[in-house]
């Protein structure tokens, strides 16, 4: 399993949040180790600059090929050991629990490189990707733009973090999960009070009838993903049987 993440950003103190939670805790367990650097050390000049205009005109900065690839031959040298590149931009593939899952189960680390302003110099991807020891990894949140990759670099961590065995506590939680990995939404959940400013616990889930509970709860995730994720549902339409299809 992926043992390792490392991340090359301008913005170190972005990733003080992994100190926390249960993250933070693997981290002192030594459960998953996480490496944060700051890109401008392999930066030069009395300016330590990270970027310049682009050829071809037009707004922005373009992150340096030679700073970004300093940086990177060196982290990735430091640790003999498998590692994929993951690189957050809005133009990646968009990031899933199916893949998020493929690369918890792998040996070795994750690096991810934090660009900012307009990108990287598409040099960095094309050059690494070339690498036998390397596997360069565009990803996305989903379709809006964040000023730079550091929000989805943790993202990325903390999804396939809490994957590694010994990160979450109880792992019957990641179990459940993965049944309604078969792809649908999520059903509510309720505690107590049984009532609470008028709106009531539904009642089925009080009576202690575990099978129709299951219904219930099947149902509702069923609903939910109708109403909010018809591209979801319908890719699951197959697989849906007649007790399925009533309910929608
Ligand atoms: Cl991965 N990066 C940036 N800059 N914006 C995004 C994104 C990533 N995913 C969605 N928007």
């Amino acid at each position: 399993m992926v043992a390792r993440f490392d991340v090359v950003t301008i913005f170190p103190e972005f990733f003080s949040v992994l100190d926390v939670s249960l993250l933070g805790k693997a981290g002192q367990a030594g459960t998953l180790e996480f490496g944060i650097h700051d890109l401008r050390e392999w930066a030069s000049g009395r300016h330590r600059s990270v970027d310049d205009t682009p050829y071809g005109g037009g707004a922005g900065m373009v992150m340096r090929a030679d700073v970004w690839g300093r940086a990177l031959d060196d982290v990735i040298a430091a640790q003999p050991s498998p590692c994929v590149v993951a690189v957050p931009t809005p133009a990646g593939e968009p990031l899933t629990q199916r893949r998020v899952a493929e690369l918890a189960q792998r040996e070795g680390r994750i690096v991810v490189a934090c660009g900012r302003y307009e990108g990287i110099d598409r040099r960095v991807i094309d050059h690494y990707a070339q690498r036998d020891d390397v596997d360069v990894w565009e990803f996305s949140l989903g379709d809006y733009v964040l000023n730079g990759g550091e929000v989805a670099a943790l993202a990325l961590i903390e999804a396939v973090g809490r994957l590694v065995t010994g990160v979450v506590g109880n792992p019957a939680s990641l179990v459940e999960e993965s049944h309604s990995g078969a792809g649908l939404l999520e059903y509510p959940a309720y505690t107590r009070p049984p009532s609470w400013r008028g709106l009531d616990v539904p009642g089925v889930l009080r009576e202690g009838n575990h099978a129709k509970v299951d219904r219930w709860r099947r149902d509702a995730a069923l609903a939910i993903s109708a109403a909010r994720r018809p591209d979801v549902l319908s890719r699951l339409l197959a697989d849906l049987d007649r007790d399925d299809r009533a309910a929608l």
